[in-house]
């Protein structure tokens, strides 16, 4: 872990990372309910709020949307992904080198390590090359910390959700995005786990308005430094609405009703 507060990709000590890799992680299935999105144009455009601190894309996306908007989002460039058709073991394919997301603009790199799959040994390894190269260019590391594995029945009990914070800790991220482990008790936990580092909770399949910033309100509350989402923002029909809420239980500690009134 590196200070972190100075880079783009925070703000006041937190982030709200925008993600859109869903077109290869799931596939055009996570827009179907909302087809314009399917232009990415459309989430950068969304990504220009200023609660929003970065934009999570795989390479291709960064390479052909980013260069529009580079004076007005961040890019956190996602280096690894897989498609929704990989039966296997959890595992990741490296899509993109930090040398290569550094020459196309990014401010972060973002890197999912699946611990406890059977691929966890190739995976450390593989996050080990790309942090110590992201260190050559001073870009802060995101670790998409997901236990997942054929040994993992609950992916997000809070002993798991704890040691995925300890995790990310340990081996030199900068930032862990962690699925929230149901509770704020956990999640303080999950954070305490982390010490300094950030912890960041992932936003999950689309929830009401309510149900979302309440449980981004427990998390804040409990030490979170904020939010890496994709779905609960792109696929709601009006994504101002909720980043104008997220921006005040983030970043000025409203609570989700006062935030949802204003
Ligand atoms: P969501 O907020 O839509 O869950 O997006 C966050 C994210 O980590 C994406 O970056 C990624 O595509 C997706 O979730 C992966 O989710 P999962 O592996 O749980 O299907």
């Amino acid at each position: 872990m590196i200070p972190i507060d100075d880079s783009p990709i925070v703000r006041d000590g937190k982030s709200l990372i925008l993600a859109m890799d869903h077109g290869l992680e799931h596939g055009p299935v996570d827009f179907e309910a909302v087809p314009e999105k399917l232009d990415p144009s459309t989430v950068f455009e969304t990504a220009t709020h200023d609660a929003v601190t970065s934009i999570a894309v795989q390479k291709g996306i960064a390479e052909g949307y980013y260069p529009s908007y580079e004076d007005d989002v961040n890019l956190l460039v996602k280096l690894n992904g897989t498609s929704n058709m990989w039966m296997g073991e959890p595992d990741s394919a490296i899509n993109c080198s930090v040398d290569y997301a550094a020459e196309i603009g990014a401010d972060a790199v973002g890197f999912t390590v699946y611990s406890g799959s059977n691929h966890e040994v190739e995976m450390y390894e593989e996050f080990r090359r790309v942090q110590e190269k992201a260190r050559e260019y001073d870009l802060p590391v995101v670790m998409w910390s997901y236990p997942r594995g054929q040994g993992l029945k609950n992916d997000t009990k809070p002993s798991t959700i704890s040691y995925a914070t300890r995790i990310a800790l340990e081996i030199g991220a900068d930032i862990a995005k962690v699925k929230y482990p149901g509770s704020s008790e956990a999640m303080e936990h999950a954070c305490t786990a982390a010490g300094d580092m950030k912890v960041v909770m992932s936003g999950g399949s689309k929830t009401s308005d309510y149900d979302f910033c309440s449980t981004v309100e427990s998390a804040v509350t409990a030490g979170a430094s904020g939010l890496a989402v994709g779905r609960n923002v792109w696929q709601r029909e009006n994504p101002t609405r909720i980043l104008d809420a997220l921006e005040a239980v983030i970043y000025e500690e409203a609570t989700a009703d006062a935030a949802l009134e204003a």
